[in-house]
């Protein structure tokens, strides 16, 4: 089984998992589980960020010590990623032994290499980003990103010779063309480095909440430099070189576009200066966006905001995914995340969008075929399933869909996967229309039909399973399938003519109630 290894970034702890990481997380998430049903060896990885002076400031502001409010939020962390079904095979914390060891470990390799040297820094600091900026940066002498006034920080540093790296990372972009995707994030990423590359500031004496300097206590590293490490740590560097080998040959990170900097211009750097080689791919994502969304009544009664009046414009920051889950269903909410955005764009999220496209595509789409089929069997067959035929025109549709459907997640668009599989549903959906199979005899034409049907519904539960968990787990045992899908491998498993029949099929509550707002 080839390794697959793939990450999430680390969530700084400063507050609850909001609906951006959730987008994230349910997006790797899908990605993990499309190459567990491939066949990969998959390695999933997310985790906390837990150092740096935001986490100090946070834990302050609640009257905390920055371990205890670490420990508290990184566990608000875990608990949202089981209730969302993420799954993950480790869970990292920057806090943690194996972290300090291989961070240590890292840095002291460039160190060695003669990357890392001793300087002195001035320079505007915003707290929130974790990073410096010049005057000209400034929007009306405020951060940027976050609006928040900068403090001057001056204190002995150690510097990245990032400068160094210029034509190095240019070489290893030239030579490796799908390192960065999409390609509109590629170029930007080409465009930081071909701009020029200063040093970077790597520690900080002001500060005691991070990774202690190994050549010079007193400093601590700066929280990017300890993040990255991250994505070595949970790979075995340093401790078991046979488990690093296999994994970091082939490790993807998936990140939101606002951090491509750190992950694609200095990260690649550091592994070049340390003598390991890059990450395999990063794969950069688009924002949530949340633009003067207002929100409605139902939303605040649902606890989507813990408060608020709805007459104030959100920030994505603010919506929880858990309260969206308790509204709507966890794979619902998976749904959405995965289905409305391509991953790349940036998109609108709203609630009203939520609402449009669970009824379009879970009510009427999935739902509807998934009763239809199970009542006409009970009707026509006994409620037993019939089997399905190898020659029926259906066959065609499901081996595109499923190529489509490959061929989507192989280049990181979920989207297009679901949009694939949904024109299946549509296709049988349609040809129940014409046949009408409620309105025939009993007989072998109708067993034919549903045959078809449930062998569809049977390859659709493949198909969605990494978008919607439990739901494909729902229909393989309501088709009369068990509910264990574990063993299920594609392409060989979703090639049509595995639905045998004889199995009882379930008549059951309706799976995506329609909903009104
Ligand atoms: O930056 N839309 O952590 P962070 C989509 N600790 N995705 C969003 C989003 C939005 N509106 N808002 C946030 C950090 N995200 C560092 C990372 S990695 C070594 C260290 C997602 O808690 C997106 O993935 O600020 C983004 O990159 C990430 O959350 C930032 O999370």
């Amino acid at each position: 089984m080839p390794p697959y290894y793939l990450t999430t970034p680390i969530y700084y702890v400063n507050d609850a998992p909001h609906v951006g990481t959730a987008y994230t997380t349910v997006n790797g998430d899908a990605l993990a589980r499309w190459h567990r049903l491939v066949g990969d060896d998959v390695t999933f990885l997310t985790g906390t960020d837990e150092h740096g002076a935001k986490i100090v400031e946070a834990a302050e502001a609640h009257g905390m010590s920055p371990q205890a409010w670490t420990d508290q939020t990184s566990a608000r962390f875990i608990e949202a990623w089981e209730r969302l079904d993420i799954s993950n095979d480790d869970f990292i914390r920057t806090t943690e032994p194996r972290h300090y060891a291989v961070v240590q470990e890292f840095l002291q390799r460039i160190y060695d290499n003669g990357f890392i040297e001793l300087g002195q820094y001035t320079g505007l600091y915003c707290v929130s980003c974790e990073d410096y900026y010049t005057p000209d940066q400034l929007v009306d002498g405020l951060c940027p990103v976050h609006g928040r006034a900068v403090i001057e920080m001056r204190e002995d540093n150690y510097f990245f010779k990032l400068s160094a790296f210029e034509q190095p990372l240019l070489d290893y972009y030239d030579s490796h063309p799908d390192f960065v995707r999409p390609i509109p994030k590629r170029n930007e990423a080409l465009g930081f480095i071909r701009g020029g590359l200063n040093d970077v500031s790597i520690t900080r004496t002001s500060m005691k909440w991070g990774v202690p300097v190994p050549w010079d206590d007193g400093h601590v590293f700066y929280v990017w430099y300890d993040a990255l490490i991250n994505y070595l740590t949970a790979a075995s560097y340093g401790s078991d070189p046979v488990r690093f080998d296999a994994l970091w040959g082939a490790a993807h990170h998936l990140i939101g576009k606002d951090i491509l900097k750190f992950h694609c211009v200095w990260w690649p750097a550091m592994c070049l200066a340390a003598g390991i080689a890059p990450p395999a791919e990063i794969f950069v994502h688009g924002y949530l966006l949340m633009e003067g969304q207002k929100l409605g009544k139902t939303l605040i009664q649902s606890g989507v905001v813990g408060e608020g009046d709805g007459a104030r414009s959100l920030k994505i920051t603010e919506v929880s995914p858990l309260a969206l889950a308790d509204e709507f269903g966890v794979d619902p909410l998976r749904y959405h995340l995965l289905r409305d955005i391509s991953l790349g764009s940036d998109g609108d999220f709203s609630y009203e969008g939520i609402v449009a496209r669970y009824n379009a595509d879970l009510a009427n789409n999935l739902g509807n075929l998934v009763s239809r089929v199970a009542t006409v069997v009970h009707s026509k067959c006994g409620g037993v399933g019939p089997a399905c035929d190898p020659d029926a025109a259906l066959a065609g549709p499901v081996a595109e869909v499923l190529a489509a459907a490959g061929a989507a997640w192989d280049r990181w668009a979920p989207q297009d996967a679901l949009e694939a599989t949904w024109r299946l549903i549509g296709a049988a959906n349609a040809e129940l229309e014409t046949t009408e199979p409620w309105k025939m005899d009993p007989g072998p034409e109708v067993e034919s039909i549903l045959g078809n049907a449930l062998e569809v519904l049977r390859i659709v539960a493949i198909l969605i399973s990494p978008a919607m968990p439990s739901t494909s787990a729902e229909i393989w045992r309501r088709i009369g399938l068990g509910a264990d899908l574990s063993a299920v491998r594609v392409p060989g498993h979703a090639a049509w003519g595995g639905y045998g029949g004889g199995g009882g099929v379930v008549k059951g509550d309706p799976l995506f109630p329609r909903r009104k707002s």
